[in-house]
């Protein structure tokens, strides 16, 4: 067996399309598949300031490298949420700094409970009620965008791949979450100088994908799960498309752009309904940040612990 462009023996089968691809092949197409997701939505350009959020995961970690290597202006973030169980912060941040090291690039970091008294862990104690996963994204984006903003960053750039993005999709499919449908796209415009672009430009590249590309690239990452993942409806939902996938080889990234395809013209209407119910943007009383109520998640969190 042969790679497809080359006689170099393969490293992986992309059933989909049905390649067989040696190492450099896999890695030319990776990059490939993402230069044109970031071309096809518009994402950024050579005069963009990319702050990439790293988690010391593969795919963020794969991605800083790769904007990086395709010539961005791109600087890492690691947000040090305070995830005490099994040590997950502290073992996260060990990634990045080793990445740190290994390919000479600085990498902001953030330490939650340095900054504001309290880590996750710290939250999830005071407020059983929570969802841990719904605490730690309203402070990630929060921290993310506030960052950026400090340090004259204009996009902000995340690794979710294309199992992320599906696997939400179906989620707010099965519950028909209508406002959450409209806002799921790989961008999202800055809104009001004060919350910035947000892109995904793995968008289109599976988690096996990004987790042979970080191998091949020789960049370690943290392999044990978040403890509070364990809870997560998202690898339910995984676990489920992936069946789907095996049955039925590129449905996983059909689902995603045929939804993408004809949200624009469904989803208008919605936009509509979705203002009419929730209400116009607000500014928080206490950080001034876009909010729908008055004060926003973020300060509401810290507010109540
Ligand atoms: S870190 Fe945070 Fe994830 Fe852990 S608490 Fe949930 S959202 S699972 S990507
Ligand atoms: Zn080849
Ligand atoms: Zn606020």
């Amino acid at each position: 067996m042969k790679c497809k462009f080359c006689s170099d023996k393969p490293v992986v089968h992309l059933k989909p399309s049905n390649l067989y691809l040696c190492e450099n092949h896999f890695l030319e197409r990776v990059e490939e598949v993402t230069k044109r997701a970031i071309k096809k939505f518009n994402m950024f350009d050579n005069k963009d300031r990319i702050l990439v959020a790293v988690s010391g995961g593969k795919d963020s970690l794969s991605l800083l490298y790769l904007l990086n290597k395709l010539g961005y202006y791109t600087r890492g973030l690691y947000i040090n949420l305070g995830i005490e169980e099994r040590e997950y912060s502290d073992e996260s941040f060990e990634y990045v700094k080793k990445f740190s090291e290994k390919f000479h690039m600085d990498i902001y970091t953030y330490n939650l409970k340095e900054e504001k008294g309290k880590g996750i862990t710290d939250i999830m104690k005071h407020r059983k009620n929570y969802k841990a996963c719904s605490v730690c994204g309203i402070v990630k984006r929060y921290i993310m965008n506030k960052i950026a903003l400090e340090k004259n960053f204009n996009v902000l750039a995340t690794g979710h791949n294309l199992d992320d993005e599906v696997s939400r999709l179906f989620g707010n499919i099965v519950f028909w979450q209508e406002g959450y449908l409209l806002h799921q796209n790989p961008v999202l415009e800055e809104e009001k100088n004060k919350l910035l672009k947000k892109v995904k430009p793995f968008c289109f590249i599976s988690e096996k994908q990004t987790a042979l590309y970080a191998y091949l690239r020789g960049i370690e990452y943290v392999r044990n799960e978040c403890p509070y993942s364990i809870d997560a409806k998202t690898i339910f939902y995984k676990n489920i498309l992936n069946r789907v996938e095996e049955n039925s080889s590129g449905a996983k990234l059909r689902f995603y752009k045929g939804f993408l395809d004809i949200q624009k013209k469904y989803f208008k209407k919605v936009h509509k309904k979705y203002t009419e119910i929730m209400g116009e943007e607000k500014e928080c009383k206490i950080c001034g940040m876009p909010t729908l109520k008055e004060i926003c998640g973020f300060c509401r969190i810290f507010e109540r612990v």
